[in-house]
């Protein structure tokens, strides 16, 4: 049974089963944080799949922008134990959501200790581990995210890392939804609602489908809690622009070549097909998620509904709430899966809603569950 979904009476295991599932997994992902992976957990290939095969022939492969080498990090045992890798805009906002992500998995770091930025060597992104999660900076546009992606990819491939689930949280412009509604991507499509993302090689345009992981989508859509929580979250498509000014119809660029109907024409097209929001990598993101074959979803707020209008003028403490949005939904979903997910080997999932599962914290199997909390450090 999907997580989110809720059964009849009790049949599943017993809660105390439960709880010591769950206080094993935490115990793993500890020791985990404090010893890396060990040899006998690490898979003996990554899960990876179509990607250039010269990888194995890169002695060592540096990860340039990362600021990483194969021969001087141990891939295997630093990054082998990797199954969430989470990427946004900046890297404030990522380093918040390592942080946010660590209280609710239930890990500690000793209060005088600080996550360390593992790719500030390479001085481009920001890179933080959390035990089980990655979450990185991406900076803005599909070909900085498409460098970090081929980057991180790698990583993936060099640490052996099995069924490893990419998420991009993020900011969009609306269109037609109310702002701070969260949108959880479809399917992303570039200006012409085609959905593949474009790429010239030696000067041939080649196009990469951009679809993204129906279920996880959906995955991500059943912890919104539409009773509790005050905002909406729909899934629907999102168009993935160039830039920010003509690229998405705005009116208010340093260079406008077009009348204001013609932005209401196109902005009211885009709204008859389906598209909710509007940002700037859905399109590399599907389609380099996709072609490694890793489950890929693209959750991000929309800071103002494009029908209204182009500038941003909600107050700087409401956007920082509405950034937390993304951030709140895939939180649950990591936790949800560590803890709860039956088809992984490592945690257990109530059958029902047998009350107490949670590690001891009495919540039930729902969004406002609590994981356990250990310390790593
Ligand atoms: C959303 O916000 C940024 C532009 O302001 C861009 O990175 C995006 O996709
Ligand atoms: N990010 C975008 O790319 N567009 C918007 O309108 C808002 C955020």
């Amino acid at each position: 049974m999907p997580f989110g979904q809720r059964g009849g009476p009790a049949k599943g295991p017993h809660p105390i089963a439960i709880v010591n599932a769950q206080s094993r997994t935490l115990a793993k992902l500890v020791r985990q944080m404090k010893e890396g992976c060990k040899k006998d957990e690490e898979a003996k290939e990554s899960t990876l799949c179509g990607l250039n095969p010269c990888l194995k022939c890169l002695q060592p492969d540096i990860l340039y922008h990362l600021g990483l080498s194969t021969d001087t990090t141990d891939f295997p045992k630093v990054f082998g134990d990797v199954r969430f890798v989470c990427m946004g805009g900046t890297p404030g906002r990522m380093e918040n959501f390592a942080y946010y992500v660590m209280q609710e998995i239930g890990l500690k770091i000793n209060a005088a200790t600080k996550l360390r930025n593992i790719s500030e060597a390479g001085q481009r992104f920001s890179l933080f581990k959390v035990g089980p999660v990655l979450c990185a900076s991406h900076g803005m546009g599909c070909p900085s995210i498409s460098i970090l992606l081929h980057e991180l990819i790698k990583m993936m491939y060099h640490a052996k890392c099995k069924d490893p689930v990419f998420i991009r949280i993020g900011t969009s412009g609306g269109i037609g939804v109310e702002p701070g509604t969260v949108i959880i991507t479809s399917e992303a499509i570039d200006g012409r609602l085609n959905p593949a993302h474009e790429i010239l090689v030696h000067g041939v345009s080649v196009q990469h489908a951009s679809q993204l992981d129906e279920s996880l989508a959906d995955e991500i859509k059943m912890c919104h809690d539409p009773c509790k929580d005050t905002y909406e979250a729909v899934i629907g498509r999102t168009l993935c622009a160039h830039d920010f000014y003509e690229g998405q119809s705005r009116l208010d660029g340093a260079f406008c070549e077009y009348t204001p109907e013609m932005k209401k024409t196109y902005l009211e097209q885009l709204q008859s097909q389906e598209v909710k929001n509007i940002e700037m990598e859905s399109l590399a993101f599907a389609a380099l998620t996709s072609r490694a074959n890793i489950r890929g979803a693209v959750v991000c707020v929309a800071i103002l509904n494009r029908l209204n209008g182009d500038q941003i003028k909600t107050p700087h403490e409401v956007l920082s709430k509405w950034e937390k949005r993304p951030q709140e939904l895939v939180a649950r979903y990591i936790r949800k899966s560590l803890y709860y997910n039956e088809n992984d080997d490592d945690s257990e999932q109530p059958e029902d809603e047998t009350e107490g599962a949670a590690a001891g914290t009495g919540a039930g199997a729902g969004d406002t569950q609590k994981a356990p909390a250990a310390e790593a450090e």
